[in-house]
């Protein structure tokens, strides 16, 4: 009872859009679209005298090399819907870019858009110029024009582009792709025969099987994300994927959703992680399934032992979903690395690396603090009419008891009247400084200097309005994750991208590498634009 009443006041205060939580004038949002004079009308869907989406390539970029890519619209069939989607190049995915770790490259993107944009390249440590974030690092490239995005490429593993302007919409609309670093030690990985890299994704697709609108003006589920009701997997709907008996297929993950987390699983498959964000783990492990929540990427080796029908899945603790499958036949395969498969390597390097750091932070007061929070509709000082229906204590328990199930992670939208109707105008999500008070863009004070490392303590409030996973994003460095809820992380790697549960609290070690003013935000776009970003600056 209280749930539903709890849910009726929260739905007032966000489709009546009681109160205005913007950033306020002089604050840079990291994000144009939402200062700009206002658009209005929604993103175009017509399909008619648009080309046809071709394929995702896979390009090798060579040290040195400039490539021109263009922004454009396509039309691409999704069931049996011809839909208007914006491409990299004319494919959705973009294309996948392989390059050599240590090199550099240069992207010239050219914006036949539907808006202004800008390429951010996700956990690439590059010069800070090239970063790609509106109103920090560049302005925004307007339709019909050119930036030269120069690249470095320092770690091996896969790492992804996308805009950073209307995210919600670029990314839901196709813009996205992939990079692919190829170690220059030849040992680094275990041995594979074939690698592929995997986007994961969802997409929202309304009863006439066209996707759903977005508003020019304003970014809407601001409170949950956009979930999708159609799996996508590489621009597919049913991904598939044919591989000899015996054959080792390593898969780059990547999840390039608005919000759904993906619990990835090849049931009937061996699966072993190897890798993640930025590089690889200290110790090999196998696993039944890898969990990606938007931004994250893993790296999992996968051997298909026997013919047969492989589904490849999506779990959740109530769900399954079909992402596509992988066709088992024919002879074995001439070269099998089964036996390497069957060993689990403990990367010395990596645990050498990551000791030292573990021995001298892990117990170390936090250098900063980060709380995720939500302000919906300014609802503690709401019309008393609201108080009243609480009922002193009673609207804590509501809020509470709102999907207080047990699960951490929220991986449907179970609110979706109350998700729709949330904007940027009703409701903020915040990263509040713990220490100032200070929140989102107004937090000034993260100044450090290269070489410094950086113990953030990052606590996700479930006594919030509405408690909800995040995936904490940092711009430019790296770090490890130390602990969570006080327990230590038995398996470190280098991270860019981690999800905060419901509840929790994350330890991180951010290693400053990289000078410039960085962006740390919540990698659910619709938070992003909700506020929920802030920046931090390294001096050199
Ligand atoms: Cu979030």
């Amino acid at each position: 009872m209280m749930k539903i009443i709890f849910a009726i006041i929260v739905f007032a205060a966000i489709a009546g859009g009681i109160y205005v939580l913007t950033g306020g004038p002089g604050v840079r949002n990291g994000s144009p679209a939402s200062s700009a004079v206002p658009a209005t009308g929604v993103f175009p869907q017509d399909v008619s005298d648009l080309p046809e989406a071709k394929p995702t390539p896979e390009i090798t970029l060579g040290d040195g090399e400039t490539y021109d890519v263009g922004i454009f619209p396509v039309k691409k069939k999704i069931g049996d819907t011809w839909v208007r989607m914006l491409s990299y190049n004319g494919s959705v995915p973009g294309p996948v870019f392989r390059v050599k770790e240590g090199a550099e490259a240069t992207i010239r993107l050219k914006n036949d858009g539907d808006l202004e944009t800008t390429l951010h390249s996700h956990g690439l440590r590059l010069e800070n110029l090239f970063d790609g974030v509106p109103g920090v690092t560049q302005e925004p490239i307007k339709v019909g024009d050119t930036f030269e995005y120069r690249l470095k490429f320092s770690d091996p593993g896969m790492y992804w582009y996308h805009p950073h302007v209307r995210t919600d919409y670029g990314l839901e609309a196709g813009l996205y792709g992939t990079y692919i670093v190829d170690p220059t030690d030849a040992g680094y990985w275990p041995k594979a025969n074939r690698e592929l890299s995997l986007t994961l994704d969802d997409i929202a697709l309304g009863k006439d099987g066209r996707p759903l609108s977005f508003d020019r003006g304003e970014t809407d589920h601001t409170l949950m994300g956009r979930f999708g009701d159609t799996m996508f997997v590489n621009g597919e709907t049913d991904y598939r994927f044919a591989a000899a008996p015996g054959e080792v297929v390593r898969l780059y993950l990547v999840n390039t959703a608005n919000v759904r987390p993906f619990d990835f699983t090849i049931p009937g498959a061996k699966m072993k992680l190897v890798g993640a964000d930025l590089g690889r783990y200290a110790r090999e492990t196998f696993v039944e399934s890898v969990m990606l929540s938007p931004g994250e990427r893993r790296v999992v080796d996968v051997l298909f032992g026997m013919p047969g029908e492989f589904p490849i899945e999506h779990r959740t603790p109530e769900k399954r979903y079909a992402l596509g499958s992988v066709s088992v036949s024919g002879s074995p395969i001439a070269v099998s690395y089964a036996e390497e498969f069957a060993a689990l390597r403990e990367n010395r390097a990596v645990a050498e690396e990551m000791n030292p750091l573990f021995g001298e932070y892990l117990s170390k007061a936090p250098d900063k603090k980060l709380d995720l929070t939500l302000a919906m509709g300014g609802m503690m000082g709401a019309p008393s009419g609201m108080h009243r229906m609480s009922g002193g204590g009673m609207m804590e328990d509501a809020m509470m008891g709102m999907g207080d199930d047990g699960e951490t992670i929220e991986w449907e939208d179970e609110m979706a009247a109350m998700n729709t109707g949330s904007t940027t105008k009703t409701l903020t999500w915040k990263l509040r400084d713990a220490a100032t008070g200070k929140e989102n863009m107004r937090i000034d004070d993260w100044k450090f200097k290269v070489g410094d490392k950086v113990k953030i303590r990052i606590f996700n409030d479930s006594s919030s309005m509405h408690p909800m996973q995040h995936p904490i994003h940092f711009h430019g460095q790296r770090f490890v994750v130390l602990s969570t809820n006080g327990v230590r992380n038995a398996d470190p790697v280098w991270q860019d991208t981690t999800l905060l549960p419901k509840g929790e609290t994350v330890d991180i070690l951010l290693e400053l590498t990289n000078p410039g003013e960085w962006m740390a935000h919540c990698h659910i776009v619709e938070h992003a634009e909700a506020g929920m970003m802030m920046t931090f600056s390294v001096e050199k």
